[in-house]
């Protein structure tokens, strides 16, 4: 079998923890952007978390956002440099909680850019706090005896909330398996054609694993995500060139 080459993209070795799923994430974006040429063309809006990490390996132009504002940042790019592909990369807790409206309103403008909010049920870099994601009954740094969703509410599940708007694409992937790596693959791939194509909006929602601050060895990281975190959280296509397709 070819050995497959590490992409140029990557220029250093990476600052995330061992297990951490952004890696594999920035691994994936990486090869999608030079499969379609696009590794000149491409500026990252990084936001403020552990994905921020990704400025000392991630070989396209990037620009750090304030906390929460990547979609925005994204937006003034897009709007200037039209013939760029504009990427806005977060986490769960930049994207949803300090970010939900800077989120909500670059779907509901339908802005020409695409989104990866890489869920990992928490706010990873600051130690593991409670996000809008974790999961009810899940113990953080914040909820020492579970999240209690009858004074903290239910998760967010932002793709439900996505699906109502007209936007360019949704899908929501994982990364516990190497046929699920695979579907992620695809769905940025798809996310990003759809940029280039003027679709609108696109986001690429990816349930990954943090294993320090869950306190699970990676593998059992990867196994949490396949027998807990997608129950909650539905994977697959549902909006693809604007029309609801997994309803
Ligand atoms: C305005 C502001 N508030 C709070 C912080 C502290 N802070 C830094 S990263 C972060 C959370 C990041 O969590 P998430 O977006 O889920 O990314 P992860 O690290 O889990 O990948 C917070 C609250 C900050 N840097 N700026
Ligand atoms: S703290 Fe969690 S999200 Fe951050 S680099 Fe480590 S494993 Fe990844
Ligand atoms: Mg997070």
């Amino acid at each position: 079998m070819a050995e497959k080459k590490t992409p140029a993209l990557l220029i250093e070795d990476n600052r995330y923890c061992p297990g951490c799923g952004h890696g594999i994430i920035n691994r994936i974006l990486a090869e999608v952007l030079e499969e379609m040429g696009l590794a000149d063309e491409t500026i990252v809006s990084l936001a403020v978390g552990c994905g921020g990490l990704m400025m000392y390996s991630f070989g396209t132009d990037w620009i750090q956002a304030p906390h929460g504002r990547a979609a925005a940042v994204a937006t003034g790019i897009k709007r200037v440099r039209p013939e760029n592909c504009v990427i806005a990369y977060q986490g769960d807790g930049d994207a949803l909680a300090i970010g939900f409206s800077e989120t909500m309103y670059a779907a509901i403008r339908n802005e020409n850019i695409t989104v990866i909010i890489v869920n990992n049920g928490i706010y990873g870099m600051t130690g593991g706090q409670m996000a809008p994601t974790t999961l009810p009954g899940q113990k953080t740094a914040t909820s020492p005896k579970g999240r209690d969703a009858e004074t903290t509410g239910l998760p967010l599940d932002v793709i439900a909330f996505m699906k109502e708007r007209k936007v360019g694409y949704l899908a929501r992937g994982a990364l516990h398996s190497a046929k699920e790596i695979n579907k992620v693959k695809k769905y940025i791939r798809a996310a990003v054609e759809n940029q280039i194509s003027g679709g609108g909006y696109a986001l690429v929602e990816i349930l990954s694993p943090c294993p320090t601050n869950w306190y699970m060895t990676p593998e059992a990281a990867m196994k949490h995500i396949e027998t807990t975190v997608e129950s909650q959280y539905p994977l697959g296509e549902f909006v693809k060139n604007g029309v609801k397709i997994n309803a």
